[in-house]
């Protein structure tokens, strides 16, 4: 029996770069008959939610390597989580290079590495062995030209980004967005991150084309702008989202109940609040949520994580930390709010909380995974931006899509009780809320069209595939 091709995946440490690439792998192996090699670099000790979702895949079509962990406590106290994620993927090289040499030797010569964009190292092993390198790009298309876009600023700007007058528009993007909405590791030019950042985007001229977790109909137009104006002809982009996480069904996932409670609340009435693998708030601001929540009288479930403040290991990859995340909420809260409201230490299924009939919307960090889960499943949002590429993103849905409602911080930054309940109110009663409900049940229309049979992302696979099959 003749082989199938083999394509390579390697994503960066986070959960929110494994999911969309899992998800892309199976994708690949059920409607493109593909095998999938998944070469996974981890940092720190693997996470539960991660062995999860590794060892929820069946061997054979999607087969994953999980690398040695890197100790985050090797690197130099305050290294900032992107420079500790690139450092982590340098040092896998070596081991993806003895992979690919195993797999040319015993199965012959993978037919594409598909790497994200903190992973460009691995362009070069590819290349070593001849195999076409193609960046996945796990964000929108709004990101995309801004990373196209930033070596101009680099050259054109002095000084910080952060403190420029103007606002920026990105070439092909319909809003624009503040020197301070850009991503962290841009925001210090100084910084170990920056360095890194330019380092990958350099390299990025090494990929055959780009993989977008978007679609033609959410942003067409910046698509095709950047196509037919920023890259070259032979680079093509390739939107082929929504790309989402699938989710178990089993109860093991769902270890705190919430989807039993959730059946025992009425449609569309509950809040859901989760700010990603790893978002944390302060104390003072995880306060003035609870205190919003409880103020705003509506159903809520909230995937509450210790403070950023006050854990021991506090960072990006906090959810590991050992200390109780409910231990930080006010006194009584819990008690107060019993009925209304569930409170989750650290972890939930979030697809199938986004799912459930109950759900009525979305307090989210706006991280590109959840965004697009809220999209699929029509739920509007409330965006609570924390890091990476996170304010960007609230400027799109907000002000370019529309499903999105914001709150305003006060002058010390913390978001207030008060504007948290006006803003959970509004988009659960209020007028305000029913605009942007309307418009993301039409845009869950169009990511249900886009990977239809005949639909564009189907398509946009579809080539990107034939190409590998063919040996471009
Ligand atoms: N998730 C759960 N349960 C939880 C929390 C998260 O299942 O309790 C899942 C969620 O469904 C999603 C993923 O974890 O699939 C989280 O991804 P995302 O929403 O993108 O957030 P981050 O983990 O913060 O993702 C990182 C960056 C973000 C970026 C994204 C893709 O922080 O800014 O958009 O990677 O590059």
């Amino acid at each position: 029996m003749a082989r199938k091709p083999n394509v390579v995946i390697f994503p960066s440490p986070g959960m929110g770069h494994l999911i969309p690439l899992v998800e892309l792998s199976k994708k690949l192996v059920l409607a493109h008959d593909l095998s999938i090699t998944l070469i996974v670099p981890s940092l720190g000790p693997p996470s539960k939610a991660q062995t999860q979702v590794l060892e929820s895949l069946s061997p054979g079509s999607i087969n994953h390597i999980l690398l040695p962990p890197t100790n985050p406590s090797d690197f130099p106290a305050g290294t900032r989580a992107e420079t500790l994620i690139c450092l982590t993927v340098a040092q896998a090289v070596p081991a993806l290079r003895d992979e690919l040499k195993l797999l040319v030797e015993t199965s012959g010569k993978p037919v594409a590495l598909v790497a994200d964009f903190f992973c460009t190292d691995t362009f070069d092993v590819a290349r070593e062995f001849d195999v076409p390198s193609y960046l996945a790009v796990l964000t929108n298309a709004m990101t995309l030209s801004m990373l196209l876009d930033l070596p101009r600023l680099d050259e054109e700007v002095s000084g910080e980004y952060g403190d420029m007058d103007s606002p920026i528009r990105f070439p092909g993007c319909k809003v624009d967005v503040l020197g301070p909405d850009l991503p962290d590791p841009v925001l210090d030019r100084k910084d170990e991150a920056y360095k890194w950042f330019m380092h990958n985007l350099r390299r990025t001229n090494l990929a055959e084309g780009f993989i977008v977790n978007s679609f033609t109909e959410l942003e067409g137009e910046t698509i095709q702008f950047l196509q037919e104006n920023v890259m070259s002809k032979n680079k093509p982009i390739y939107p082929i989202g929504p790309i989402f996480q699938s989710g178990s069904s089993n109860d093991s996932a769902d270890p705190s109940g919430c989807l039993k409670w959730l059946d025992t609340k009425p449609t569309g009435s509950v809040v859901f609040v989760s700010f990603g693998s790893g978002g944390t708030l302060s104390s003072e601001q995880l306060k003035e949520l609870a205190l919003g929540l409880e103020t705003s009288q509506q159903n809520f479930l909230w995937v509450v994580r210790s403070p950023n403040d006050a854990a021991a290991n506090a960072s990006y990859f906090n959810s590991r930390s050992g200390s109780n995340p409910l231990d930080f909420l006010p006194e009584g809260f819990v008690e107060r709010t019993k009925g209304r409201g569930l409170v989750v230490p650290s972890w939930a299924p979030q697809m199938q909380v986004l799912s459930h009939v109950a759900t009525g919307g979305f307090v989210s960090h706006c991280g590109w995974n959840s965004t697009v889960e809220s999209i699929v499943n029509g739920v509007p949002l409330i965006a609570w931006p924390l890091y990476a590429e996170q304010r960007m993103n609230a400027v799109l849905l907000e002000k370019d899509f529309e499903i999105a409602l914001r709150p305003k911080a006060g002058e010390n930054g913390v978001i207030g009780r008060e504007e948290i309940a006006r803003v959970v109110k509004g988009l659960m009663e209020g007028e305000e809320g029913a605009a942007v409900r309307e418009r993301m049940a039409k845009l869950k229309v169009a990511a249900a069209e886009a990977v239809t049979e005949e639909g564009s992302s189907t398509k946009s696979l579809g080539e990107l595939v034939s190409k590998w099959k063919n040996g471009h």
